[in-house]
């Protein structure tokens, strides 16, 4: 088992963009909301020198580096937390694992499963010794959709016969939205797909403690050409998703993504209908979850609004009076908790998901992608 040092832990962060802004304001609140081991900011990581040196001041870490061999092996650093695109979280999680630290990695886990199952082999030795292999899916953090897993799991809603879940965006609609890593197929394997459509599958699968077992699915880049630095790029990956999903248990699930839907910012939507009960989320309203109760008289029957701020819902003991509002970042902050809480009772089972769960639903998404090229027939996992 790996050790906690006395000292306070130390992370360093590969990748300062979107994410790594998210994953440093988590690591700068978790201790001030959780009773967790201390944390410090050590060292972030990235390619240019001038902008790393601004990263670091501008989000509070100690020092910056450019070479991020050099900051993962450092004596100082237990947890790597890579924030980067996606075609460069194997070697980075691998060389980590291998240098005996603790690894967050951000979703999903690879770009193809190939790389995620050598991640995942790195992984389960890297277990044997204590360290936590940690995928990102922040949303299973969210207060609400903790709380639905709860009630399904606590039988509520009965036998699931069906989910509906869907993650909407629209900063593609714009023809002249230029070109990005996110739109290339060698830096970020898919597009809606993989970037927010597997969270959508993550929360079928995480709240109705369901697995994949089947796909169809069909794929669309509906803007082929986008603007570059030196001219018009192709874009090589998805701008929108759709597939249909069986599931172990028996319930269907249909799943939608989507960077093409005008006015809809960041809609992921879930709905979950059983045999006594459904829910409903939307997580640009991320404080509510909507409960009907199929048990109580039809007249009677509606849904209600749960506003998951009570003391007794999950992660609320850290945050604000009941009523006082959470944020889309208090996610990343309760990952960080349960992240520190594994490290700190030297049980890598203790956080979910691992790498192997993200080697599960990269399955799913290059099953989704066989499907579209076989016009969406069936493809089993
Ligand atoms: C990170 O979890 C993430 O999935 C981003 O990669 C997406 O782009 C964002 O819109 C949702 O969050």
């Amino acid at each position: 088992m790996s050790q906690t040092p006395s000292r306070p832990l130390g992370v360093a962060m590969i990748g300062y963009a979107f994410m790594g802004r998210a994953h440093s304001q988590a690591w700068r609140t978790v201790g001030a909301a959780f009773d967790v081991p201390a944390v410090e900011r050590r060292v972030v990581v990235g390619r240019d020198e001038q902008a790393v040196a601004e990263a670091a001041q501008h989000l509070g870490w100690q020092e910056h580096t450019t070479d991020w061999r050099a900051a993962i092996t450092r004596e100082d650093v237990d947890i790597v937390d890579i924030c980067t695109p996606g075609f460069l979280h194997a070697e980075i999680a691998i060389a980590a694992l291998e240098a005996g630290k603790h690894v967050l990695c951000e979703k999903p886990l690879a770009n193809d499963a190939e790389e995620a199952a050598a991640m995942v082999e790195a992984a389960r030795a890297a277990r044997a010794r204590g360290q936590v292999a940690a995928l990102g899916h922040t949303y299973r953090r969210v207060p609400a959709l903790r709380r639905a897993r709860d009630l399904v799991a606590e039988g509520r809603l009965g036998r699931i016969l069906q989910v509906r879940a869907s993650y909407l965006q629209d900063w593609l609609v714009d023809e002249n939205a230029g070109m990005s890593w996110r739109l290339r197929a060698e830096t970020a394997g898919s597009g809606a797909l993989g970037d927010i459509g597997s969270h959508a599958i993550d929360q079928i699968q995480f709240v109705t403690g369901q697995a994949v077992t089947a796909v169809r699915g069909r794929l669309a880049t509906i803007v082929p050409e986008r603007p570059g630095r030196d001219g018009p790029e192709q874009v090589t990956v998805d701008d929108a998703a759709w597939a249909t999903l069986e599931l172990d248990g028996g319930a269907l699930a249909s799943v939608e993504a989507s960077r093409m839907a005008t006015g809809r910012k960041n809609a992921l939507e879930l709905e979950v209908y059983g045999t006594q009960g459904a829910l409903r989320f939307d997580l640009e309203s991320l404080n509510e979850l909507w409960f009907l109760d199929a048990t109580v008289p039809v007249a009677d029957q509606g849904f209600s609004r749960v506003l998951v701020t009570e003391p007794e819902h999950p992660y609320l003991e850290g945050w604000w009076p009941q009523g006082h509002m959470l944020g889309w970042e208090n996610a990343f902050s309760n990952q960080a908790r349960d992240l520190l809480l594994a490290v700190q009772a030297g049980d890598p089972a203790a956080f979910s998901p691992d790498f192997a769960d993200g080697l599960a639903l990269q399955r799913v998404l290059d099953a989704i992608i066989a499907s579209d090229a076989v016009h969406g027939a069936t493809v089993s996992l």
